[in-house]
């Protein structure tokens, strides 16, 4: 989501993190599998923000 870049979101699978800083989100999955995760900031997708995560059911 791109529409309000700069803006504060104040959502709970948001977080702010300054450089070097530290966040925490807290997802729950109710499935196995991969999933992708990006910065939603303008432009920061694209420069590479993104990343996967592997969620195993054990
Ligand atoms: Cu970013």
């Amino acid at each position: 989501m791109a529409r309000f870049p700069g803006m504060e979101h104040d959502e709970p699978d948001v977080a702010h993190v300054p450089p070097g800083g530290r966040g925490e989100i807290v997802w729950t999955f109710n499935k196995a599998g991969h999933f992708g995760f990006a910065c939603r900031i303008a432009g920061h997708y694209q420069a590479g923000m993104v990343g996967t995560l592997m969620v195993s059911s054990h």
